[in-house]
Formats: C-alpha cells, structure tokens, sequence
C-alpha cells in the first residue's frame, strides 16, 4: 500500500518535471526565435539602407554615420583639453624614426628654405609667416607614443611652437573659435580637417624639430602638425597652409572612409 502511494507520487513528479522541461523548451526556442529575428530585421535594415553619400565622409550606411557622430561628440567632451597623453623621457624616444607615407610631398622643386606659411583668415586676406618668425616663440618639446592606424607605434621625440601659442602670437583668436582647423600641404595634395578643441589641445605642436635636429625632409620639413590626441593620418608633413571653418574641412583619409575624427 505505501509503497503503491510512493510510486503515484514519483509518476506525478516526472509528469510535473516534464512539464516544466516542455516550458523550458519553449522559452528558450521563443527567445531564440523572437531575438534572432530581430537580429536578422536589424541586420536586413542596416544592409538594404542607404550608403552616405561620399564627401568630407565616404563608406558608412547612413545610419552608423549617425551613431559614429554620436560616439564622435560623447568622446570629444570626454576627453577634454584637460586631459594629456602619455609623456617618455627622453631616453625612451627612438632614434631612428619610421617614415610612413610621402602624399603631396613630391615636388621636385620644393626647398624648405624657401617655404612661408599661409594662415587664411579670410578669402582674400592671407597671413604670411616665416620659419624665423615660428621659431622666435616659446618653444615646446613633446616626448610621445606616436601611433599610426596602420598598427605600428613609436615613442619619439618632437619640438616645436604650441598651436595654441601660435594662435594666441598671431591673434588669431577670433579665428580659433570656429569649429575646425584645416591643413593642407603646400601643393594641397594632403589635407586634414581638425576640431578646434583638440588643435588647441596643450600638447598639439606646430614642429620643426626632432630629436633636437631640424626635422628631416621625409618627416616633414620645414614644419609639420605633431598632434598627439589623433592617429598618424592627422599629423600633416610640410604644412603649406592653415584655414578656419564652421563646416568639415575636407580630410584625406576620410574621404577614403577612414574615420573624420580618428581621435586616441
Ligand atoms: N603630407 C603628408 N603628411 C602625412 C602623411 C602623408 O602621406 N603626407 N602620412 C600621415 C601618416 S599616415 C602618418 S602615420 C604620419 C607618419 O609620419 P612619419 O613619416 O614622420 O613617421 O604622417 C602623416 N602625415
Ligand atoms: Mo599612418
């Protein structure tokens, strides 16, 4: 008799116990089922919309544009003029620097001795300045990894006139407080687009040494951008000219799909 009880009871426990695997099973699938389609329809969305059309940015569907420009102004606040990059001593830096790439740096005839730097502060009103004149300001030095999307990375020694500095001796002010710089090499080959925040940045340097040599013609003579809070592509050689805007300058790299902002 009891032992008659026990095996009913054990009968309704598996019942029970299946059931409860059968639910089980049907969340999980259901889940499985629900998540995976929306998934595949998020997918399906993001594949069938609409590239960008190719211009200061190239390459992104339009709406991971928008999330990139969202990501692009949380980090711009984030890290903030308040915050430096990593510094070496001196004995760190490499004495043999890599040389990467050479674009709107083959002219022939080019001399850095001949060279002048074009500030436009507006059309039709272009300041010219003299390496002697760049030199005469206070100068900065700035020991640093220097990184290239590439994936190579060197701590290197540079120097040369804060940008921020610069600014402040030509008084160009005024000019700063639109939101990007633009720079370009003499022959407009090269050219980047900047946010004003990072090339006034405490560590964004106009260079015409490195490790303590004028800077070699392959790395950029007679002055070149060294700005630390951006990857390689950012840091122009032989800076021709230098502009301000309210809207993207136009950006090599970016023009190619590289990211606009490819801040560190
Ligand atoms: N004018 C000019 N500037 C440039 C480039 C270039 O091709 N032309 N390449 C950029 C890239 S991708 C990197 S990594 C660095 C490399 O500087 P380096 O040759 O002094 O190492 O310069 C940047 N500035
Ligand atoms: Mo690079």
């Amino acid at each position: 008799m009891e032992n008659h009880t026990d095996k009913n009871k054990k009968a309704k426990e598996e019942v029970a116990v299946e059931q409860k695997i059968k639910r089980r099973n049907f969340i999980s699938f259901s889940t499985f089922f629900v998540l995976g389609g929306a998934a595949f329809g998020g997918w399906k969305w993001l594949y069938n919309s609409p590239e960008e059309t190719a211009g200061i940015t190239a390459g992104a569907r339009k709406p991971l544009r928008r999330a990139l420009n969202k990501t692009e102004l949380f980090f711009r606040k984030f890290y903030s003029n308040n915050h430096h990059v990593k510094t070496y001593p001196k004995a760190m830096a490499a004495k043999k620097v890599r040389v990467n790439s050479d674009i709107g740096m083959d002219d022939e005839g080019f001399k850095p001795e001949n060279w002048t730097l074009s500030v436009v502060k507006s059309k039709g009103d272009v300041l010219k300045i003299t390496m002697d004149e760049i030199k005469a300001l206070p100068k900065t030095e700035l020991i640093f990894s220097f990184k290239c999307v590439e994936g190579w990375d060197q701590i290197q020694h540079w120097a040369g006139v804060k940008f921020s500095d610069f600014i402040d001796h030509f008084k160009l002010n005024e000019h700063a407080k639109m939101d990007y710089i633009g720079m370009e090499t003499p022959n407009g080959e090269y050219y980047v687009g900047l946010e004003s925040e990072s090339a006034l940045h405490p560590q964004t340097l106009l260079a015409y040494e490195m490790n303590d040599q004028p800077i070699a013609i392959e790395h950029g003579a007679p002055l070149r951008l060294i700005i630390p809070v951006k990857y390689g592509i950012k840091n122009l050689k032989r800076i021709g000219t230098i502009s301000f805007s309210n809207k993207r300058p136009k950006d090599y790299w970016a023009e190619q799909g590289y990211d606009y902002y490819s801040g560190l």
